[in-house]
């Protein structure tokens, strides 16, 4: 009975399993990579604001072409380095543990941002 009862959850695995790959019931993993950019004309914000990776992503910062300001991206939690991006220059930020990370921009107040990592 109990051999019987293994095999009936491991059967539920596999269809729920199926299940996933035809949109079933259970949400799609959150995305490996993430871009975030910057206008080319202001007001200056984060495009998106907000960004959802799974652990172990990677988001890419861009400050866009032809955009004459520089940015810079600071991590309210110092997940990284303050790193500043002129006009066409990008950065990565890859983070492997679940949480909340809150950025902004410490030249143009109210430029803000948070990476949702899943
Ligand atoms: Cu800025």
């Amino acid at each position: 009975m109990k051999h019987f009862a293994l095999l009936a959850l491991a059967a539920g695995l596999v269809v729920s399993c199926s299940g996933d790959e035809s949109g079933g019931p259970n949400p799609p993993p959150a995305p490996a990579t993430a871009s975030v950019t910057t206008p080319l004309v202001p007001p200056p914000v984060f495009i998106p604001s907000s960004v959802t990776i799974r652990a172990g992503g990677t988001v890419t910062f861009k400050n866009a072409d032809g955009s004459p300001a520089a940015h810079n991206v600071r991590s309210l939690s110092d997940a990284w380095p303050l790193t500043t991006l002129q006009a066409g220059e990008s950065f990565d930020v890859t983070l492997a543990t679940a949480g909340q990370y809150p950025f902004q921009c410490t030249i143009h107040p109210g430029m803000n941002g948070t990476i949702v990592v899943k």
